[in-house]
């Protein structure tokens, strides 16, 4: 055997192995509240490893610009058939390499540069490809913002509607990366029919409570919904198209290939069927529902403890900290966790200045820990374990006994539910 095909990589490429190795070990030994994150299967992994890595192919299933595509056919396929069932639509692309080229493909298909768009402000919990300034839709199209009542942080659905009816809008998006509450679809949806606009929804964040019912779904009131294959989903890095309007069929798919995209990750596709195969697994439901008790569990625990959650709780695995009560910003309160081997993000709260290191916020979720085997008492002990941290350095106080402290703790929870079998990559 020609020693290319079965060396492993600790003696093909050791530097990068021992990189890997403390990644791997990092994943085990802390706790990962970062939202958009999750731990995947080992089969979604076996899936990403696969010798289908090597196929080149372009088009879809029948009708591709390579040759020996039969097999690979039958993967995509499967996951568009998954996706489609799951999520209870007509049609599916998976094609789509992440959330933002998904989100990029929607916009090819439906608008014009010039156009105009109106979503979430990304200050309110939106995302970037949503028409952001610096990317490239805030640049081609002309986008107008929403945001949330100062009063209590939930959506401001009148000053959408009023926006809505004030530039008229080809297409009003709505879904973000930070939003903790469960969106109004149906009024959303009457607005867009007000002004003939079209409906995108942006479920990446919370497309696996909706495939867990644990969510509303945005069907059958959004005409177009986009989502990754990551976060609440659990599957690999990517994105999914989902539609039931057979008019849009060609044009959304020949916007992802040849508009947007080329050649597809056919590792990835083969991961996002199995990653799409386990969530319509009732175990997958369960999963869901305890996401969601999580996090409120999370929530009130950290509210019992002086920390303000925006919105005061949260319908989904996504809280937002509010961190200026207590003097501190985002960034401090990230990197005092980071020390004591708790991964969160610092965030901005509506009304913070744009830098980064002024944000007051830090936004968690509690997928990542779901999947490893957390329930609400063990969300309760790491609530607690937060605010030890930040109220130690809010105080003042010599931290490193609470950072020790709390890395004991975190390691004897991270024991007692270990995730890949041990020394894993
Ligand atoms: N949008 C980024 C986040 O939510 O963290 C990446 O998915």
């Amino acid at each position: 055997m020609n020693p290319f095909f079965n060396t492993p990589i600790s003696q093909s490429d050791p530097l990068l192995a021992d990189i890997l190795q403390r990644e791997a070990t990092r994943q085990a030994g802390q706790i990962e509240l970062i939202a958009s994150e999750n731990i995947v299967s080992q089969a979604v992994r076996d899936a990403l490893g696969a010798a289908i890595t090597n196929k080149t192919v372009e088009g879809y299933p029948g009708n591709r610009y390579h040759g020996g595509a039969s097999i690979v056919d039958e993967a995509e396929t499967l996951a568009i058939e998954r996706a489609k069932l799951l999520f209870g639509c007509q049609f599916a692309n998976v094609q789509p390499h992440s959330g933002s080229q998904a989100n990029l493909a929607v916009f090819v298909t439906l608008l014009q540069p010039g156009d105009t768009v109106l979503s979430m402000a990304l200050s309110a919990g939106g995302h970037l490809s949503h028409g952001a300034a610096p990317n490239l839709s805030g640049k081609w199209f002309n986008v107008h913002s929403y945001g949330v009542r100062p009063e209590d942080g939930r959506l401001d659905y009148d000053a959408l509607r009023r926006l809505a009816h004030e530039p008229r809008p080809k297409l009003i998006i709505t879904g973000g990366s930070a939003y903790p509450r469960a969106i109004d679809f149906p009024t959303i949806r009457q607005v867009a029919d007000e002004v003939g606009a079209l409906f995108l929804v942006d479920m990446a964040h919370f497309a696996g409570l909706v495939a867990g019912k644990a969510h509303p779904s945005p069907f059958p009131h959004a005409d177009i919904v986009t989502c990754t294959t990551t976060k609440t989903l659990r599957g690999p890095r990517g994105g999914v198209i989902l539609w039931n309007d057979s008019e849009l069929t060609r044009r959304i798919n020949s916007a992802v290939f040849p508009g947007s995209q080329g050649s597809i990750h056919l590792n990835v596709i083969a991961a996002k069927a199995v990653c799409l195969g386990e969530a319509m697994q009732p175990t997958f439901q369960t999963y869901a529902r305890q996401v969601v008790e999580n996090a409120r569990t999370l929530a009130a625990t950290l509210q019992a403890r002086g920390y303000p959650v925006l919105t005061g709780g949260t319908d989904t695995h996504v809280l937002l900290v509010d961190l200026k009560p207590k003097g501190l910003t985002g960034d401090v309160a990230e990197k005092r966790l980071e020390a004591a081997f708790i991964t969160s993000n610092k965030n901005s709260i509506p009304g913070d200045p744009v830098s980064p290191k002024k944000w007051t916020g830090v936004r968690l979720g509690t997928a990542a820990g779901t999947s490893r085997g957390f329930g609400a008492a063990e969300f309760a002990k790491i609530g607690g374990l937060i605010a030890d941290v930040w109220d130690s350095v809010a105080a003042g106080e010599e931290e490193t006994a609470v950072i020790s402290r709390t890395q004991q703790a975190v390691s004897d929870l991270c024991m007692r539910f270990p995730t890949y079998e041990n020394g894993r990559l």
